[in-house]
């Protein structure tokens, strides 16, 4: 294969194991093409120290036969670009919350400047051949911006979070332009067929695209390929981890601790589509209806920091705080509380013991593109006595995980119930579940994904470049 030029908005060191499954697979492929992986830097320039919007100092490092190419943001651009537009705007529309978003005018016009501060820079390292892959909602307009400039390199896009339906997409202004640049790339991935189907119904109601055969829609004078990918987990890296002597520790010391008790897990980023409020609230419903639960069931929730300099992030925070210090207050004991509530990140080495230590994972997202902790906790389980994994019908990943116990995860009874199932499942239904949801983890793995979608990129039939549609 050519080289592979991977962009997306932070770059990892794939030697690094910290990095996660996603790193892992990506750097699998740049290590065997020598490729490339540009992105942000996470540094940020203040007016004072010389930022300025649409310039950023470049820094190169080379991470074995992977090339790393970062760059700085000004304020001004990490405020509109970062903070404002991809994660004030796309991320909660793109998660049906149209109520918090900020459409700022000066955001679109950071996001588009980063895009073109990103194509000028990536087209100096790019050579005629490459393949890029660019990832997720914060480079929605690199292709066209690289079109823009002559490249003609075959491109795919691949979504992370969810595409939501065309009415709730046409809300956001300049949703035509975001949805056009679309058609810059060769090839767009989408987590779900239900995100597939949203793109397809916007391209043919709203941008009068044509259809073709081969998952192909024609509109601004180009063809796209589209389609959906779901992302996976590396299942033998994760199972390595829950042997590897931290894993096993953290496994042991949990089951010790917790002989006496059930225990269920919950990790999340703390954000809004976690679905955290309401997943405690199921909790208390499940020891409110279920008393034979009290002083005996135990949620460990992580629910790791981030993007907290967003304002959403701090009101999420403090109903999660009060809801756990309600319910610890309401049913706790002596020597019983009810929720651990962790506010930190706990190292990835340790998760796979605290899964495997877990007799049902509660995974209830509002929305989520997929949701890799639902794998994960699958992924470290012993096949002999699995735990159960309680998963949102509105995550991805329950187009693949029909064996889990689907919910509602805006129905906290709903929730409630399935977690006291999960807690009662007899041993042979969880085994069957489980080995189930195993088959299906294994046949689409993150090397599954990483392939069929370059497979298909590669494929994808070229097209004229740098049409005057596309100029932005
Ligand atoms: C986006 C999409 C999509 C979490 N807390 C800790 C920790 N984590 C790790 C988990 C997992 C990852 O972070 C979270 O992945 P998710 O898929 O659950 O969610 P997002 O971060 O929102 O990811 C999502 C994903 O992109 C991939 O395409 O599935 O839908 O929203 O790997 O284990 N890791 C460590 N400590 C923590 O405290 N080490």
């Amino acid at each position: 294969m050519a080289r592979l030029v991977v962009v997306s908005n932070r770059v990892a060191d794939p030697r690094k194991t910290a990095a996660g499954g996603l790193a892992v697979a990506l750097g699998e492929v740049l290590n065997n093409t020598g490729g490339l992986w540009f992105g942000w830097s996470g540094k940020v320039v203040e007016p004072a120290q010389g930022g300025r919007p649409g310039e950023g100092q470049v820094h190169t490092q080379q991470a074995g036969p992977v090339k790393l190419v970062t760059v700085d943001l000004s304020r001004e651009d990490h405020d509109t670009f970062y903070a404002g537009y991809a994660n004030g705007v796309l991320w909660p529309v793109f998660h049906y919350r149209l109520d918090l978003a900020d459409f700022d005018p000066r955001y679109i016009t950071g996001y588009r400047r980063v895009n073109q501060m990103f194509a000028r820079k990536l087209k100096a390292f790019l050579r005629d051949d490459d393949i890029v892959w660019v990832h997720d909602y914060h480079l929605m307009p690199l292709a066209a911006e690289l079109r823009a400039l002559g490249c003609s390199q075959r491109i795919g896009f691949f979504l992370h979070i969810p595409l939501p339906p065309s009415l709730i997409l046409a809300a956001i202004p300049g949703h035509d332009w975001l949805i056009r640049a679309l058609f810059a790339f060769d090839l767009v991935g989408f987590q779900s067929k239900a995100d597939l189907l949203h793109f397809a119904r916007y391209a043919e109601a709203e941008a009068h695209a044509h259809r073709l055969d081969g998952g192909r829609w024609r509109a601004f004078n180009r063809t796209v390929q589209a389609g959906a990918f779901p992302i996976g987990i590396d299942v033998e890296e994760f199972e390595s981890l829950a042997q590897a002597p931290e894993g096993r520790e953290m496994y042991e010391r949990m089951t010790r601790e917790y002989s006496r008790r059930k225990l269920l897990v919950g990790v999340d980023r703390l954000d809004y589509t976690k679905g955290l409020p309401n997943r405690m609230r199921a909790f208390r419903e499940l020891l409110e209806r279920y008393p034979e639960h009290r002083n005996s069931a135990t949620l460990i929730q992580i629910a790791s920091p981030s993007r907290e300099d967003v304002v959403a992030y701090n009101d999420i925070l403090k109903e999660l705080e009060s809801l756990c210090g309600s319910i610890n207050g309401n049913f706790g004991e002596l020597d019983w509380m009810p929720v651990r509530y962790i506010h930190r990140t706990v190292a990835r080495q340790r998760l796979p013991g605290l899964y495997r230590a877990s007799r049902v994972a509660m995974v209830t997202p509002l929305r989520d593109g997929m949701n890799l902790v639902a794998k994960e906790f699958l992924a470290a389980q012993d096949p002999a006595d699995p735990g159960v994994l309680v998963l949102s019908r509105f995550a991805g990943a329950a187009e693949q995980l029909r064996d889990a116990l689907l919910v509602n995860p805006y129905d906290v009874e709903s929730i409630a119930n399935a977690t006291h199932l999960a807690l009662q499942m007899p041993l042979e239904e969880r085994r069957m579940r489980h080995q189930q949801l195993m088959s299906v983890l294994r046949s689409q793995d993150v090397h599954w994904w990483c392939d069929s979608f370059l497979d298909a990129l590669v494929q994808a039939q070229p097209e004229e470049t740098g049409t005057p549609w596309l100029r932005l």
